[in-house]
């Protein structure tokens, strides 16, 4: 079966995605997302120009070795921008190969090893009372999991602070906004924010947050220790992990489970976390991370160590990376939980989808492939629309990681 054309789809339904559509000879076509937030014209130009050419003509069975061509034969491997091309790539072919048997993903990756996947929704307030009344309205729509972030007291802006109920987008249009970061200000505050939401809503369900890359090991150490009580399910990204040793510090001091990977594009970004037991949970997901033949070689590496999977799942991955994320969590054996931010109505119109929300779980659908279609004449209605992820700076303007 030969591939006969490789088109990359860029349109703007209230937020920026980059789609690969591979077509065959036999006129089967597969879809994989190729979006990364504030950069996705890198991307699109990476699989237009470097990468559509090469695959004209290439059986479109072989996803093994088209990988390891994209890999190897790049020269330059590595980064958010090579990984997310390949895993476009290499999602569109897994779409095929599925389609081309009738069977939905799963199937393909070895069945079913649970009957839904269990996702967390994201709650979100300016302050403490706004962020424990959400939390309520999540439990209230049958999640098992809830992330909670809030506006921190003294500072204007914070992280995972939503414009819209359910979906989040931190990109805004044109260049990026400069936002005033206080880890002080963060310290002092968070714990008390587990307790309202345990004291008011109990200890009979999971509680996530996101410490967004922003603390330092001492600092992530402190929060982790302070917040035991609320058992967390995990704190995620409370330090950056270019220096994945740094983890080992956290480790020493604190018990609270550690989430880490979003922003992670091949195993090596994460080997010497999972193999020192560093962390708990491995967040990396298809779309930056290489695809669905490169994510099962790193489950399967965490999986050694008792590390589960804590895919990513925001608003900024496209419904095609959401789908087959969710093939993936039907199979993976260690599997911990999917995080699901919805899209907006305009989004979900373009990419129609087979996967479901149903009481907390989720399901992929039946369909054969991974479930996700484009409606191309929709979505040529929706151009590119410039934007960029905040930037963050402290208050004496050092930057910071945002
Ligand atoms: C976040 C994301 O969902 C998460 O855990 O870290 O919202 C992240 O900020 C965005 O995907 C960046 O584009
Ligand atoms: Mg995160």
């Amino acid at each position: 079966m030969k591939i006969v054309d490789a088109k990359v789809i860029v349109c703007c339904p209230d937020r920026n995605f980059v789609t690969l559509k591979i077509v065959t000879d036999q006129g089967l076509t597969g879809l994989g997302d190729a979006t990364l937030n504030g950069r996705e014209l890198a991307v699109a130009a990476y699989l237009s120009e470097h990468v559509a050419p090469w695959l004209i003509g290439r059986d479109a069975h072989r996803i093994e070795d088209i990988w390891q061509f994209l890999y190897k034969g790049a020269y330059w491997r590595r980064g958010p921008v090579t990984m997310s091309a390949i895993a476009a790539v290499d999602t569109a072919l897994w779409d095929i190969k599925a389609k081309a048997a009738g069977l939905p993903l799963y199937q393909l990756l070895g069945g079913a090893s649970r009957e839904g996947v269990m996702v967390y929704g994201h709650a979100n307030g300016r302050d403490l009372a706004e962020t424990v009344e959400a939390v309520g309205r999540y439990l209230e729509m049958g999640y098992k999991a809830v992330r909670a972030q809030s506006g921190v007291p003294g500072l204007d802006t914070a992280y995972g602070i939503a414009k819209g109920e359910l979906y989040y987008e931190p990109a805004t249009k044109g260049l990026p906004e400069v936002q005033v970061w206080s880890t002080e200000a963060y310290l002092d505050f968070a714990p008390r924010l587990f307790e309202a939401i345990r004291e008011r809503h109990g200890m009979d369900f999971h509680l996530l947050h996101d410490g967004h890359h922003r603390m330092t090991p001492i600092e992530a150490a402190r929060l982790g220790k302070a917040v035991e009580p609320c058992r967390l399910f995990w704190l995620e990204d409370p330090t950056p992990a270019e220096n994945q040793e740094a983890f080992r510090l956290i480790r020493q001091h604190t018990v609270t489970p550690l989430a880490v990977g979003e922003v992670f594009n091949t195993i090596w970004d994460c080997k010497d976390l999972i193999q020192n037991q560093l962390i708990d949970y491995i967040r990396t997901t298809v779309v930056h991370g290489g695809g669905l033949t490169h994510l099962r070689r790193i489950a399967d590496l965490a999986s050694l160590y008792q590390v589960r999977t804590g895919c990513h799942g925001a608003t900024d991955l496209s419904p095609v990376c959401m789908g087959t994320a969710l093939h993936f969590d039907l199979w993976v054996p260690n599997f911990g939980v999917q995080e699901y931010m919805r899209h907006s109505e305009a989004t979900d119109a373009v990419f129609p989808h087979a996967y479901r929300f149903e009481a907390g779980y989720m399901h992929p659908g039946e369909a054969p492939g991974h479930g996700v279609e484009i409606d191309e004449a929709l979505a040529a209605k929706y151009p590119y629309d410039p934007a960029a992820l905040p930037v963050a700076r402290l208050r004496d303007g050092t930057v910071w990681s945002w």
